[in-house]
Parts: C-alpha cells; sequence; structure tokens
C-alpha cells in the first residue's frame, strides 16, 4: 500500500518538473505558445481547447478513480464474502460511448474548419467584396538557408524575410534539394516544401511588428538544426519603402572606402558564381542584397566581422557542417577576405531594417538564455559598455548584458 503511494507521489513529482522544464521553452520569438500572427493563433485556440478537453477527461477520470477506491476498499468482514456480482449496464455503457463522441465532435468541428482556413491562399476581399492583389512571395528551401523572391516586384532577397503587418502574405513555396519545412511558430504553422515540382502555398499574417525565428522542421541534413531563418514584420508603409529601396539595388554601386571597393571586385572575382546582389535569381548561395542588415551571418552565426571573414576563410565548415558553400574553390588571403567583408557589411540598401520592427519581440535580452555561453563573455566587457549610452538601434548582443540588468 505504502509503495503505492510512493511511486504515484513520484509520477506526480516528475510531472510538476517536466511542467517546470517546458514552461522554460517558449521565447516569445519563437513559441507556438505566444502567438502572433493569424494562422499560429488559430492553432493555439486548437491545442488550448484539446487540453481543456483532456484535463476535464482526466479530472472525471480520477474522481471516478478515487470514489471506487475508498468506496469498495476491502472490508474487515469474512474473507470467503463474495459481492453482488453484476453484468453490463445497458445506460453506463451508453453514456461512456456518448460522451466521447460528443467530445471528438467538439474537437473535430473547429479543427477540420480551421484546417480548410489555414489552407485558404484564395485572395483577401475587402468590405466591398472587391478582391484585394495579393502579396506572393516565392519560397526556396535548400541546405540550410532560405531564399525569397517577392513575385512582380523584382526584389529577391535570403534569410531573413520582410513582410507588411495586418497583410495576409501569399508563400509559393518549393526546395531545391531536399524536403524541408518552413516554420514560423509565432506566426503559422508548418508547411513542407518539396524538390519534387509542386509546390505548396501558405499565408503568413503577423499581427504585431517584430523579428520572428523560424527554423526547418524536417530533418535535411547535418546542419538541419541550425537552418534558421528570421521574418521580419514591418508595418505596410515602412514595408513600402523596403521594396523601393531594394528595387534599386543593381549590384554595380560603388562602395565609399577605398577598402569596400576592392573587396567588391574581389567579391566579383571569387564569389559571384554563387551569390547574387539584386533582384538577379541565382539560387546556388544566398542573396546579399541587403547583407549588411542582417541580424545573424548564415541564420545562426553572430553577425561580426571576425565571424564573417572566418566564415569567408573555412566556407562555414565547422559553422554550418556540410553546407554548400564548401564546394566553392577559392583561396584567399586573411587581408582579402577582410575586404570582402567590409563591402558586405557595408551592403545596406534601405533605412528600413530590423530596428524598424519597433515592438519588436525579439530582443537582445531574450537570446541571452538562447545563447548562454555568450553572456558570459559579455559579462567581462561589460564594464567597458557604463558609460556608453544604450541606443536600441544597436542590434549588437553586447546589449544583451545591459537589457537584464
Ligand atoms: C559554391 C558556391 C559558393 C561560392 C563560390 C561562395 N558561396 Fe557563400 N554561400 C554559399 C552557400 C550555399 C551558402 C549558404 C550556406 C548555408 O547557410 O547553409 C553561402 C553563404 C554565404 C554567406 C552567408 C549569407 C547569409 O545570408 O547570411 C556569406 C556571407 C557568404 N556565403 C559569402 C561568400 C563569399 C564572400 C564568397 C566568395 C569569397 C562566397 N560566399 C562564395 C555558396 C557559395
Ligand atoms: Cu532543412
Amino acid at each position: 500500500m505504502m509503495k503505492g503511494w510512493m511511486s504515484k507521489f513520484k509520477a506526480v513529482f516528475a510531472l510538476v518538473v517536466l511542467a517546470l522544464v517546458l514552461s522554460g521553452c517558449g521565447e516569445p520569438f519563437l513559441s507556438a505558445l505566444q502567438p502572433k500572427g493569424e494562422g499560429a493563433e488559430m492553432i493555439y485556440d486548437l491545442m488550448i481547447l484539446s487540453i481543456v478537453i483532456m484535463l476535464f477527461v482526466f479530472v472525471v477520470v480520477i474522481v471516478i478513480y478515487t470514489f471506487v477506491i475508498i468506496k469498495y476498499r476491502q472490508k474487515k468482514q469474512d474473507p470467503d464474502f463474495i459481492p453482488k456480482q453484476t453484468e453490463g449496464n445497458h445506460a453506463l455503457e451508453t453514456l461512456w460511448t456518448v460522451i466521447p463522441i460528443i467530445l471528438l465532435l467538439i474537437l473535430a468541428v473547429p479543427t477540420v474548419q480551421y484546417t480548410f482556413a489555414l489552407a485558404d491562399t484564395s485572395p483577401e476581399v475587402n468590405e466591398e467584396g472587391e478582391e484585394q492583389d495579393s502579396l506572393w512571395v516565392n519560397v526556396t528551401g535548400a541546405q540550410y538557408w532560405w531564399h525569397f523572391e517577392y513575385d512582380g516586384l523584382e526584389v529577391s532577397t535570403s534569410q531573413e524575410l520582410y513582410i507588411p503587418t495586418d497583410r495576409r502574405v501569399y508563400l509559393s513555396m518549393s526546395s531545391q534539394d531536399v524536403i524541408h519545412s518552413f516554420w514560423v511558430p509565432s506566426i503559422n504553422g508548418k508547411m513542407d516544401v518539396n524538390p519534387t515540382g509542386n509546390t505548396n502555398e501558405m499565408t503568413l499574417l503577423a499581427q504585431e511588428e517584430g523579428v520572428y525565428w523560424g527554423k526547418c522542421a524536417e530533418l535535411c541534413g547535418p546542419s538541419h538544426s541550425i537552418m534558421d531563418f528570421k521574418v521580419v514584420a514591418v508595418s505596410p508603409g515602412e514595408f513600402e519603402e523596403w521594396v523601393q529601396d531594394m528595387q534599386q539595388v543593381t549590384g554595380e554601386e560603388t562602395p565609399e572606402s577605398a577598402t569596400a571597393q576592392e573587396g567588391q571586385e574581389l567579391f566579383a572575382d571569387n564569389c559571384m558564381s554563387c551569390h547574387a546582389i539584386g533582384a538577379d535569381p541565382n539560387k546556388i548561395g544566398p542573396n546579399l542584397t541587403n547583407f549588411g542588415d542582417r541580424t545573424k551571418l548564415a541564420g545562426v552565426v553572430d553577425y561580426n566581422k571576425e565571424n564573417l571573414v572566418e566564415w569567408i576563410q573555412t566556407k562555414g565548415e565547422e559553422m554550418k557542417p556540410g553546407n554548400h558553400m564548401m564546394d566553392a574553390g577559392y583561396e584567399l588571403e586573411d587581408e582579402e577576405a577582410e575586404k570582402i567583408a567590409e563591402y558586405l557589411m557595408g551592403l545596406s540598401p534601405s533605412d528600413i531594417t530590423t530596428e524598424n520592427a519597433e515592438d519588436s519581440v525579439y530582443k537582445d535580452s531574450d537570446l541571452s538564455s538562447l545563447f548562454p555561453e555568450e553572456e558570459e563573455e559579455e559579462g567581462e566587457q561589460s564594464e567597458d559598455e557604463e558609460d556608453g549610452e544604450e541606443s536600441d538601434e544597436e542590434g549588437s548582443s553586447e546589449d544583451e548584458e545591459n537589457d537584464e540588468e
């Protein structure tokens, strides 16, 4: 008897610990439990509904179970006593068949409804019943990065998808190598991308400005787990401005500094076979039109010059094992790589950057819990920073420490 209670206690204890651990999982910019988009909200509602139903069933079963255990426990009486034997009870059997059916219906109706709503990629209709122009983006997944081409706008970018808030953005999605899965948990559910020629469609509607994190959700190779990307939601006006700025870029622009100019030439000689600047649909490697505005290098690596030089020199071999820049044949002096880095980090054609995602749900401080080691390193530097004014504009991770204090 005693032992049974102990193991039950242990189970409850384990559940409590698990709940605590899981509650730490959700980062606001990467959590299906803190929806910031139309689709994510529907999915969240379904989760809550099914949890409520499950809890209801759980409580009812536990109550009956406890009642029966107590009421019908062994009594002090003749050990040969045999209780009244019953067999079959129509009322009860009907009841416990009907109740689950009702519960399943309560769950099924909104699930089916939302499934169709989420798959709906027909144009939005305004109050007068007129069809609105849809903003379509062609999304291509590749080992281990994402490419985005704004349909009809002559704008291409990679890794960081800019979208306007409160407007449905339509994605037409495929893969250029293996199956990947596009997932921005705060905004919508997952969608697979296939290399076989068929395109999948989905929509994104972000309700708040912010930089939302996306993950590849289909095992696609050694760097699958770091095939990260971002969705940057800015106001509709800012988005228009961004598009116009991006449209101006031809890739021929001469950078200001002489070093960057040399970098540009080196880039043209060594890198242009795989990378494009401007709307050129080169898809062996990411489009670098606004590379200067990236929040992360290659989706996951801290964005700074040192890492960029290392990326160029090692072709990302250790930062993203198995990535296809490793196929590149160039050999460069460190000095040359630095010049290229200077050129690339200056590629910022628009004033609209992730900083404009004002009410950003992704703040540097949030990151410290994801990258605990960095936090320590910054602790050492924080003294030097004390006098420096805090500007929210500094997207650098150095602000993390201060944000938290
Ligand atoms: C063989 C084709 C190829 C060549 C040549 C090449 N790259 Fe890449 N590059 C890639 C691929 C593929 C990726 C994506 C890697 C990943 O994230 O998995 C990449 C990623 C990058 C990134 C990160 C982009 C981002 O959006 O964050 C930078 C920066 C970069 N390359 C710079 C260069 C430079 C500089 C050169 C020339 C010195 C160069 N690449 C030459 C294929 C190439
Ligand atoms: Cu992938």
